[in-house]
């Protein structure tokens, strides 16, 4: 990406909330996240509160379960975009696929960010008005096949991300709401803030899309990454891997002089303070003390 077309994105999202990376995939990487997609959505059908239906699927924590996915956070041109705009240390907030199959109706315009924080405002002072002066987290949306009107393609208002009412009216058809048109391999970066949601599938084959969205390291994400992610995928990540995963956003929760700051842990001599069990933690205070 030149700057010249850095600085077009970042006016993009300026002004519209949201804009599309073309090519940030391959042809070839497109077919094999398919692939894996087509793989998990019969893996995890049958399974008891699975979110795969006649009309849709929804498979989370991606980045767990199938290589190809590993290089959705590790793409230079998303993450200048990103980091430009949610500082360098941007956590990622989850990673799940959303495929929309044939038949499927029109989801309801919405906003994200409303269950986590960022768009939360239901203190009475609050006055029903969100957050919306800064950019509190982004949705990336990969394009794993085309986006087309009539093939359930993402529909954002432009604009909408500046509305301070946290209300969005469903009834209505919004002037200006836009089908996003994006070839496969694109990336949709859009202000979670803005109202958005999926159009209807009118077409023949399911619409491919894998999100991994991203928030200010002190907004808190839609899933604890730093516990869901694997341990080799961590490794194959490098060394920005504590960064996205969110292990340096971690608020201590030990004595400050007990916790690693860089690492988001507990010192070594400290790790056992580190489990959720009480028994566990009161033994490594007495062994951590012993050792110090
Ligand atoms: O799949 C899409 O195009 C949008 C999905 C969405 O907005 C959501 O799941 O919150």
């Amino acid at each position: 990406m030149t700057q010249e077309q850095f600085e077009a994105h970042v006016l993009r999202i300026q002004l519209d909330g949201f804009t599309v990376l073309p090519d940030a995939l391959t042809a070839e990487e497109c077919q094999k996240a398919r692939g894996d997609l087509n793989r998990l959505v019969a893996e995890e059908k049958g399974l008891s509160h699975s979110s795969v239906s006649e009309f849709g699927a929804q498979i989370y924590n991606l980045m767990n379960k199938g290589q190809i996915f590993e290089r959705l956070y590790q793409l230079p041109d998303v993450l200048h975009v990103v980091r430009h705009f949610l500082a360098h240390d941007a956590v990622m907030s989850s990673m799940q696929a959303h495929l929309i199959f044939p038949g499927a109706g029109m989801q309801s315009l919405h906003y994200d960010g409303s269950l986590t924080g960022p768009t939360r405002s239901f203190a009475p002072a609050d006055e029903e008005r969100r957050i919306t002066s800064h950019v509190l987290g982004f949705n990336v949306v990969f394009c794993i096949s085309e986006f087309s009107a009539g093939n359930g393609a993402t529909r954002i208002v432009p604009g909408s991300h500046r509305i301070e009412s946290n209300f969005v009216d469903k009834e209505k058809p919004v002037p200006g709401e836009k089908i996003v048109e994006a070839g496969e391999g694109s990336a949709i970066i859009f202000n979670i803030a803005c109202w958005h949601g999926a159009s209807p599938h009118l077409g023949t084959e399911p619409r491919y899309a894998v999100m991994s969205p991203w928030r200010r390291s002190w907004v808190r994400p839609e899933a604890d990454m730093s516990r869901l992610v694997a341990p080799d995928v961590m490794q194959r990540a490098g060394e920005d891997a504590r960064t996205i995963f969110g292990f340096r956003a971690r608020a201590p929760y030990t004595d400050r002089w007990q916790w690693d700051f860089g690492e988001g842990r507990p010192k070594p001599v400290w790790k056992a303070l580190d489990s959720d069990e009480p028994e566990v933690r009161e033994g490594g205070r007495k062994s951590g003390r012993a050792r110090e």
